[in-house]
């Protein structure tokens, strides 16, 4: 039943939201439509009939239940607060949505808190807080840190914080089930003068019993973002996370102005998050190509406002437009070129999106122009696979910038290519990766000296419901039905030859498309999330345990699972210390939205062996074929570098990592050379992460490292000092 009804608003959304209606999702989408859908959900889905909170279109955890409030004073819970009477704090946890723990006045710089005692030890795993019912602007936790205890003084890191949307629905904070007596929320947003915050009511969420400890890795802490963030990427100059939705930080053409996008960062340094809406650039970025620039610029086009181009600059933190492409475009591939250009092709719902014609294009940041590649057909990268046809046979390019002005296409179409971009995007073929299209999977260039793609999982087609709603055929593929646990190691010689294809250890465990591919420090590549029968907005047949590829074994292990759905709209991305950032899932107006992030920590940081540091970098900025030298606080074994890349709908194309060979150097003790690939091709210029490794396979945390292009003109007319 609440399947029923939520696939059926699913369909309802994306077939709002679809083609033809084109350049301005929104404009087509009235906000009384947005309105009730959000009623339903409240009236039907979420809302005991006699509770008068409102509940956000948010995901509601997927395991466990919330924790009967007992009534007995032997059992009854404790809440003290950081002020009123302990009868005013219990307020919040009295059951009665009505009443409320209104905080006094805040001090400026001092943050509201309330600590719960539940009398006995739980396995907790979510706390949802529900703002007073006379809600009001400013009185509402938004800001938070959400820390647990066994014995109410030892309390650690907090399992979630982040930043809450400012409104008047209740929120969740979802972690990995741990065991704790004591909940305490830290409202670090609301300490402002005279701020003063309410909570109606606190519900704890509990599981039976911890899951199986098997699998190796660990989750958590959960980031709470205040939008679902679909898109997301790190700055390489402050190492921070960039997220964005659309113009909606919940949905995707029920928002407010056209033509804008909810943008928040996370700061990791000072554990939170802050949120903007970009409007300047007159850009809804939902659903996008992404590549970073030589220059640590990130250039975001296409999408909802399907001919915008907007960059964000690293350098002053601002969002500025650039010039439109020829042909507007959303899921379409993106990628940097070994000169510096941005290459786009294929994409979605413009300018025809029966018939497809979304040629590729090349961007030169040194002109601030687009010029059309008319030999780039993009009949050619079509899947062959998806009923769908043109509106999603050529979405989520595969591709990689490589030497000789060559770009290589991966797929996720069955058939891959070189396309040249100096003889107008002209195609040759390279290949078959394997008998079907692998739309939605994940393509990551793990070792580029080597020439060496990891593709894995996806499905012959992007989404299994789909009806063709144009000739009012059923068009729905049940053979299709499941995605594909098939992986394969593309390995590339010489540009135009055939590559050669081989499986990457007989495949993943599991069958997953819509996951996520983070190349990790040492080569290995992680993959999370996703689900086994495809289709947006929905989480049925998510999967929750994620593996990693060691090429060196040629295996697949799997990690331990977290418990937070990540499938259609989620990312993953690699953070600066070494650890992996999986996040998002649904912007639909449904709940599926996931406004959260988790952080994996892979298994070589939970050895008993201490990291190794980089102590000193003799340059951050060096060119193609020079020496970079480096001094580490031990011995070094492994170096890498790995590109910043961007992450959204699967595709990360600019993630690559380099294999590096530490040479000590000189007589100084724990000081090595490393070589840097003389060929803008495998290093493309722009913003890398170095890291090194111990012999235990540690890795430290990452340097940023500027590869500078010595030879082509983008770099040289945005030359860096
Ligand atoms: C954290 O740092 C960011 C800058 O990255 C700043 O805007 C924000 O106010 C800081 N937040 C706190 C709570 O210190
Ligand atoms: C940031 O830098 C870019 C590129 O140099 C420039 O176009 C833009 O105006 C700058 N924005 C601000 C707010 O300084
Ligand atoms: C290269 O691959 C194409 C398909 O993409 C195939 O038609 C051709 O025979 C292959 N060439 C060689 C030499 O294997
Ligand atoms: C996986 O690969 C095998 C062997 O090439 C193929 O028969 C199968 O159809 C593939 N599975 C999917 C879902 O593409
Ligand atoms: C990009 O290039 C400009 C010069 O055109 C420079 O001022 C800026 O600092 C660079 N940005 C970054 C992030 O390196
Ligand atoms: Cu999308």
């Amino acid at each position: 039943m609440l399947g029923e009804f939520v696939l059926s608003l699913a369909f309802t959304l994306v077939l709002l939201c679809k083609p033809g209606i084109g350049i301005r999702i929104n404009a087509a989408l009235p906000h009384d439509v947005c309105d009730r859908h959000h009623d339903d959900l409240v009236q039907h889905v979420l809302k005991p009939k006699d509770d008068p909170i409102r509940v956000m279109a948010e995901a509601m955890p997927v395991i466990g239940s919330p924790l009967p409030k007992p009534t007995t004073e032997q059992a009854k819970w404790i809440a003290k607060c950081d002020s009123g009477t302990d009868q005013e704090c219990a307020q919040a946890i009295d059951g009665d949505y009505r009443t409320s723990w209104q905080s006094s006045p805040g001090v400026k710089g001092v943050n509201h808190h309330i600590t719960i005692d539940l009398r006995a030890v739980r396995n907790l795993n979510a706390l949802r807080v529900a703002p007073p019912v006379n809600w009001q602007s400013g009185s509402v936790v938004a800001g938070h840190q959400v820390f647990l205890s066994e014995d109410g003084k030892k309390w650690g890191d907090p399992v979630a914080y982040g930043t809450w949307f400012e409104d008047n629905t209740a929120k969740w904070a979802i972690f990995e089930p741990r065991k704790a007596k004591f909940v305490r929320l830290l409202a670090t947003s609301a300490n402002e003068d005279k701020q003063s915050i309410g909570i109606a009511e606190l519900d704890i969420w509990a599981v039976t019993s911890l899951p199986d400890p098997t699998g190796e890795g660990k989750w958590g802490p959960t980031i709470d973002f205040p939008l679902v963030p679909v898109g997301a990427f790190i700055d390489p100059v402050s190492g921070n996370v960039v997220s964005f939705s659309s113009d909606s930080h919940d949905g995707n053409g029920c928002g407010g102005k056209p033509d804008t996008t909810w943008t928040a960062i996370w700061d990791r340094t000072n554990k939170s998050v802050s949120q903007k809406l970009i409007e300047d650039t007159k850009h809804n970025m939902f659903c996008p190509g992404m590549a970073f620039d030589v220059n640590g610029s990130m250039i975001i086009t296409g999408g909802a406002t399907a001919s915008k181009t907007s960059t964000f600059n690293a350098a002053n933190k601002s969002w500025n437009t650039l010039r439109e492409m020829n042909i507007p475009r959303g899921y379409q591939g993106s990628t940097t070129c070994a000169d510096g250009s941005i290459f786009v092709i294929g994409g979605s719902w413009s300018p025809d999106s029966s018939t497809g014609g979304r040629f590729g294009e090349l961007y030169d940041p040194s002109l601030n122009k687009w010029q059309r590649l008319d030999e780039c057909r993009s009949g050619l990268i079509e899947t062959k696979t998806d009923t769908h046809r043109a509106y999603r046979a050529d979405n989520h390019v595969w591709l990689f910038g490589w030497k000789e002005k060559m770009i290589f296409h991966a797929g996720p179409a069955a058939e891959m290519h070189w396309i040249n971009t100096a003889r107008k995007g002209a195609m040759t073929a390279a290949g078959i990766r394997e008998v079907n299209a692998a739309m939605c999977g994940n393509a990551v260039m793990y070792d580029a000296a080597a020439g060496k793609i990891l593709t894995a999982g996806g499905a012959p087609q992007y989404e299994v419901n789909y009806r063709n709603d144009y000739d009012g055929r059923d068009d729905r593929n049940p053979a299709s039905k499941s995605a594909s646990s098939n992986a394969s190691i593309i390995t590339l010689s010489n540009v135009n030859a055939n590559v050669s294809v081989a499986s990457a250890g007989g495949g993943m465990h599991f069958p997953r498309t819509f996951s996520s591919a983070v190349i990790l420090p040492n080569g290995d590549t992680f993959v999370a999330g996703g689900q086994e029968v495809g289709q947006p907005f929905t989480d049925d047949t998510a999967e929750f345990r994620p593996e990693i590829y060691s090429p060196k074994t040629d295996k697949w292990q799997v990690m331990a699972k977290n418990s937070i759905p990540r499938t259609y709209h989620s990312f993953g991305l690699l953070l600066r210390d070494a650890t992996v950032l999986v996040g998002g899932g649904g912007l639909s107006s449904l709940p599926t939205n996931h406004l959260n992030a988790q952080i994996f920590t892979p298994p070589y940081l939970l050895t008993s062996h201490a990291r190794p540091v980089i102590k000193k970098l003799f340059t951050n900025k060096v060119h193609l074929g020079a020496t970079l030298t480096f001094v580490a606080d031990n011995a070094v074994a492994d170096a890498s570098l790995i590109r910043y890349g961007g992450a959204t709908h699967t595709v990360n194309n600019d993630q690559r990592r380099i294999k590096l060979t530490p040479a000590t150097s000189g007589n100084v003790q724990f000081q090595y050379n490393v070589q840097i690939p003389a060929d803008a091709g495998i290093a493309i210029p722009g913003y890398w992460m170095l890291f090194v490794m111990n012999d235990a396979g540690v890795p430290s945390e990452a340097s940023t490292v500027l590869i500078l292009c010595t030879d082509c003109k983008v770099m040289q007319s945005k030359a860096v000092s």
